[in-house]
């Protein structure tokens, strides 16, 4: 259950948790149209509060809500302000930042015209999304009955509300499998990414993650990219198949909810030596230390609160 703090960010006011209430008209809530955001913020070792990738994440609203045909009433710069501005009043040094624009109530029906377009920043303490046990020792996986969307039946660019039906369905399969995460395959078979996170492949130190077609344009997964370009490793974008997971040397996840995970196994089979891997526990310590601000490199990825 999510810890309450004292304030969400409504429509441009900091208003109690208690009355960030909405009506059941609310359009976003009966057909999912509507955009949002995950960004963390992190505590680093000189006591700062660093928001991670700040302006990036809320780029990607900006284009989620243009592809979904919606207008913020907003400017990126206030969005931006207003998550520090709600991390800090609730005095959250460390913690979770949902950015969601939606549909007020007005019209239903699919072409709401005049509805008004409402938007919010809910921040919380959220830990390690797949335990803290999995960081650590890694996470099993199991390929999903469910496809990810095709390209031309979802914005798959965009982080539509909606779109994630498809992740709570496979989700829910896999947890009711006995199974942590589930593994999702585009349509034409290939491996595309997790419910929630974006995955990479390790064989004879190649790395390798699935182009951006069904897949969200993750802002783990390209700064993992960077990361590992700058260290001087081989990263591709590719598609590759299942099987080829199987016969991997590590395989890991990338999410701002995730961080990095390692997947210890995947459909029953154990990937590599069924622990986390060299490469994927340095591409991991590298990352914890970026999104905490200990490195000079990457300090342009941090929004001091
Ligand atoms: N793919 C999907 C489908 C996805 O939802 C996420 C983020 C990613 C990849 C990774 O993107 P990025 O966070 O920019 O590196 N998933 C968010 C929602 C998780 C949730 O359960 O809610 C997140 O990690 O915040």
């Amino acid at each position: 259950m999510v810890e309450k703090v004292n304030k969400i960010w409504m429509d441009g006011e900091l208003i109690h948790w208690d009355e960030a209430k909405v009506h059941i008209l609310t359009h976003t809530l009966h057909y999912g149209m509507g955009v949002f955001e995950g960004i963390r913020c992190y505590q680093c070792p000189d006591g700062r509060s660093g928001v991670f990738r700040l302006p990036e994440h809320i780029h990607r609203l900006f284009d989620s809500a243009h592809i979904a045909e919606i207008e913020i009433p907003f400017a990126p710069e206030e969005l931006i302000e207003a998550c520090k501005d709600t991390l800090r009043v609730n005095g959250l040094k460390e913690g979770y930042i949902r950015p969601l624009v939606f549909i007020g109530d007005g019209a239903m029906g699919v072409h709401p015209q005049d509805n008004p377009i409402r938007v919010a920043i809910i921040t919380w303490k959220w830990g390690a999304y797949l335990g803290e046990e999995a960081l650590q020792q890694g996470t099993r996986v199991k390929t999903s009955s469910y496809s990810r969307h095709h390209v031309n039946v979802m914005m798959t660019k965009a982080k539509i509300c909606g779109n994630y039906v498809n992740s709570v369905l496979a989700k829910r399969e896999a947890v009711r499998g006995g199974y942590d995460e589930a593994l999702m395959l585009d349509t034409d078979g290939y491996v595309s990414e997790a419910t929630g996170e974006n995955i990479f492949v390790v064989k004879n130190g190649l790395i390798k993650t699935p182009p951006l077609t069904s897949v969200l344009a993750g802002i783990t997964r390209v700064s993992v990219m960077t990361i590992i370009a700058d260290k001087g490793m081989k990263i591709v974008e590719q598609r590759f198949t299942r099987d080829e997971l199987y016969t991997a040397d590590e395989v890991f996840f990338t999410g701002t909810a995730a961080e990095v995970t390692p997947v210890r196994e995947i459909d029953d089979r154990k990937i590599g030596s069924g622990k986390p891997g060299p490469v994927t526990k340095e591409i991991q310590s590298t990352f914890f230390k970026a999104a905490h601000g200990e490195l000079d490199q990457y300090q342009d990825w941090i929004s001091y609160l």
